[in-house]
């Protein structure tokens, strides 16, 4: 079997390889068993190379712990895909609503990491605009802190170009917490947790990213640079506080400087929702 073959149509290349291999059973003719060797070995390489290569989605620096995957006292949901559920806009298609005091999602940290991502969706307000919640984070037992968590940039009804107010066909329900400043150490049990003074209805969660994030980056030598918490654009940076104003101020500064930086904290563009 020459070359020739490898280009040839592969289910072509398996039939003859088949016939032949027939043949040597039958007439003892060694050219079939040697192209059947030749076959298995090609196939248990095509298998090893997709096993190899076969990782869906970017590489990413963080691990996600899926909700559905963790040990809980709350209620999965999914697999759904109805449009206009929450299953439906959930990783894997299943979540998990927590929605009884005392209900929680525990599971344990593969890896060491410094802070934690939770996608979470939480009930609107009966006449749309969202509400505002916390929900309590544990570790190893001990209770550790509250998450703010909200569903004011959440929650879109009808069809395009949407509306806040409730009605049926809702439509992105989930949003993201972040924390940071943490010790979690490979072993840990994490926990997420509705503590009596959790006060929403319900919090539906889909998943949680754990990351050991790098500290900030040290502000660069020279005075080639614009930093947005910098005189005289004083951006907060504290994650609550609106910085649209101070960035924007500051990029249309940039012609005469070359480039601008971010100070460190948690600089909040204003979000822009729909009417
Ligand atoms: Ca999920």
């Amino acid at each position: 079997m020459g070359f020739h073959v490898i280009v040839q149509e592969p289910r072509a290349i398996v039939g003859s390889i088949e016939m032949k291999l027939k043949h040597s059973l039958l007439f003892g003719d060694p050219e079939g068993f040697r192209d059947f060797a030749f076959l298995f070995v090609l196939l248990a390489s095509v298998h090893f190379t997709q096993t190899l290569y076969a990782v869906p989605g970017a590489l990413v620096p963080w691990t996600t712990y899926e909700a559905e995957d963790m040990a809980s006292t709350g209620t999965c949901l999914g697999p759904g895909t109805n449009p206009n559920t929450v299953e439906w806009e959930s990783s894997g298609r299943k979540c998990v609503r927590l929605a009884v005091t005392g209900q929680y999602l525990e599971f344990t940290a593969k890896a060491a990491a410094n802070a934690v991502v939770v996608r979470y969706s939480l009930p609107d307000a009966p006449n749309g605009g969202g509400i505002d919640a916390t929900l309590s984070l544990y570790q190893n037992g001990k209770f550790l802190r509250k998450l703010p968590v909200t569903s004011k940039y959440t929650w879109l009804y009808g069809k395009y170009p949407f509306s806040n107010r409730p009605q049926p066909t809702p439509r992105n329900f989930y949003d993201e917490v972040r924390t940071k400043d943490l010790a979690i150490r490979p072993g840990d049990k994490l926990r997420l947790q509705k503590d009596p003074d959790d006060a929403a209805e319900y919090y539906v969660i889909d998943l949680v990213d754990l990351e050991d994030i790098a500290p900030p980056l040290a502000r660069p030598a020279g005075d080639n640079w614009l930093c947005v918490t910098d005189a005289p654009y004083h951006a907060v940076g504290d994650g609550r506080s609106d910085d649209t104003a101070p960035i924007q101020i500051c990029i249309n500064g940039r012609p005469a400087i070359e480039k601008e930086r971010l100070g460190a904290g948690r600089n909040l563009p204003s979000y822009r929702g729909h009417q």
